[in-house]
């Protein structure tokens, strides 16, 4: 925690307290970005609990996507699902356009920009 001026900044770790009040059952909705530093997600991997949503955030003024269709990439293995999950696709996402998936099947998620795969521009969702 970082005070700034008069305001105090309350850290993910402390909002993650204050929620786990709530209860821990209670689903969450997770941030990944696109980094303007280069075709990156930002986190490019993040751990989640069954049912929690991430939302995707095109942060910068280039056209992305965020694919989970093995059909729709053109190396083997960056695109993985967990069996028995359907491929699910964002579209094109222009500036500050949002994408939201709720992950109800545990297992590890790859997934890729199809704009940007030839730049490694891929992620990774572990659903535990
Ligand atoms: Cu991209």
């Amino acid at each position: 925690m970082a005070t700034v001026g008069r305001r105090v900044v309350i850290g993910a770790g402390t909002l993650a307290l204050l929620s786990g009040v709530a209860g821990r059952a209670a689903a969450k909705t997770h941030l990944v970005t696109m980094d303007p530093a280069g075709s990156k997600f930002a986190p490019d991997t993040i751990t989640i609990r069954r049912n929690d949503t991430v939302e995707w955030e095109n942060t910068t003024s280039v056209l992305h996507s965020v694919t989970f269709d093995p059909a729709k990439s053109k190396v083997a293995g960056n695109v993985v699902l967990p069996a028995g999950v359907a491929p699910f696709d964002s579209g094109a996402m222009r500036r500050e356009a949002k994408f939201a998936h709720v992950f109800d099947a545990p297992g590890t998620y790859r997934y890729i920009c199809k704009y940007h795969e030839n730049m490694k521009m891929v992620g990774t969702v572990i659903v535990k």
